[in-house]
């Protein structure tokens, strides 16, 4: 009896500990195609050997671009990171993933490591708990930017609380808000980018997707896009409000 409550006292304060580290969704190699770290390093180099070789863990949670400026991986979960996250201000010690919420964003798709269509979208109903793809824009091609990939949309003003979406001819659609997967499972992965370009009035991120079911092969490779968020402007925000609610009904309706 004693060793068993020694015992499970060591299993609470590990999970005690555990709990206090932030949790990142493992992203593996699926093999021929580029990695998440390869298509960074083709976008900006990566000066580092370090991840992506095989999994990400705590311990390696960031890139640093040859370039200047560098990629830190947003916690997925864990006791402490809660959503939403501020597409303009975030704050990477207590944010997850998984909702996100104001701000305008400009969308362009970096890389497509998929044999399926791709769609990227938002879901701005998180009260049903399921996955409302609205899309944003379709992508055309396949690999990089520069090797003929295509899609894009600019100056979308998102209000409320939303989650990204991605919908295809495979599976899905998946959210960036896992629970509402009808998998439950994380099929988004998220990097806060410095890229030392000066446009320092952007936040910038780079969304990575994996589009199969159950994850299947976890390569997260599948769909990339850029985000680059923009303030607000304060004396027009109501107006632009007004948009941005006209935005999104015009993305609804497309779908729809
Ligand atoms: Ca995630
Ligand atoms: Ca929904
Ligand atoms: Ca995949
Ligand atoms: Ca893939």
């Amino acid at each position: 009896m004693n060793i068993t409550r020694t015992l499970l006292s060591i299993g609470v304060v590990g999970l005690l500990a555990v709990s206090a580290n932030a949790d990142f969704t493992q992203v593996t190699d699926s093999g021929s195609e580029a990695t998440v770290r390869e298509i960074f390093d083709h976008y900006f180099g990566v000066a580092t050997s370090g991840p992506m070789t095989g999994t990400l863990d705590a311990a390696h949670e960031w890139y640093t671009f040859d370039t200047g400026g560098g990629a830190t991986r947003v916690n997925d979960f864990g006791a402490g990171y809660s959503s939403p996250i501020d597409l303009l201000t975030p704050n990477l010690s207590t944010d997850n993933d998984m909702i996100w919420t104001d701000g305008i964003a400009t969308f362009e798709v970096q890389a497509r490591f998929a044999g399926y269509d791709q769609s990227f979208g938002i879901d701005t109903d998180l009260t049903n708990s399921v996955v409302d793809h609205n899309e944003v824009f379709s992508v055309t091609g396949s690999g990089y930017t520069d090797t003929g990939l295509s899609g894009g949309a600019s100056g979308l003003h998102l209000s409320g609380e939303w989650a990204w979406t991605r919908a295809g001819s495979d599976a899905g659609p998946w959210s960036s808000n896992a629970p509402d997967n009808t998998d439950s499972l994380d099929h988004v992965v998220t990097y806060l980018l410095d890229p030392a370009d000066g446009k320092t009035n952007e936040t910038v991120w780079w969304v990575f997707f994996e589009d199969l079911n159950n994850l299947g092969d976890h390569d997260y490779n599948d769909l990339a896009v850029e985000i680059r968020a923009q303030p607000i402007p304060v004396p027009g925000a109501a107006i632009l409000g007004l948009v941005g609610l006209g935005m999104v009904g015009a993305v609804r309706g497309r779908f729809s």
